[in-house]
């Protein structure tokens, strides 16, 4: 059973992860890219991700705007498999 996040974790999350918002049981972030086409392509190396790890995102694409979610649903709240995914996610575009 994954554990939810308790508050230290979450007063830290800022400074770990600052591309990324706090909202409710969600850490949300949102991408822009050229068109379509990278925007999906980004989709399908997250897709990739989330297979790996086992955890999925929450998201929707506009065009050349991907949202992301993340959240637990196993733990009904946030967990360290979603700042796992986040920085796993950070780590594709470092250096793009
Ligand atoms: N993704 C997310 N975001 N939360 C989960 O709790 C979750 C998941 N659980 N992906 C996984 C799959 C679970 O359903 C499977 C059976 O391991």
């Amino acid at each position: 059973m994954v554990e939810k996040l308790d508050d230290a974790a979450r007063s830290q999350l800022a400074a770990t992860l600052p591309h990324w918002t706090l909202d409710g049981e969600h850490l949300k972030r949102t991408f822009r890219f050229k068109d379509f086409s990278e925007a999906f392509a980004f989709m399908t190396r997250v897709a990739l991700l989330a297979e790996q790890q086992d955890h999925h995102p929450e998201w929707f694409n506009v065009y050349n705007r991907v949202e992301i979610a993340l959240t637990t649903h196993d733990a009904g709240g946030l967990s360290a498999r979603d700042l796992k995914l986040a920085k796993a996610i950070d780590a594709l575009l470092a250096g793009a």
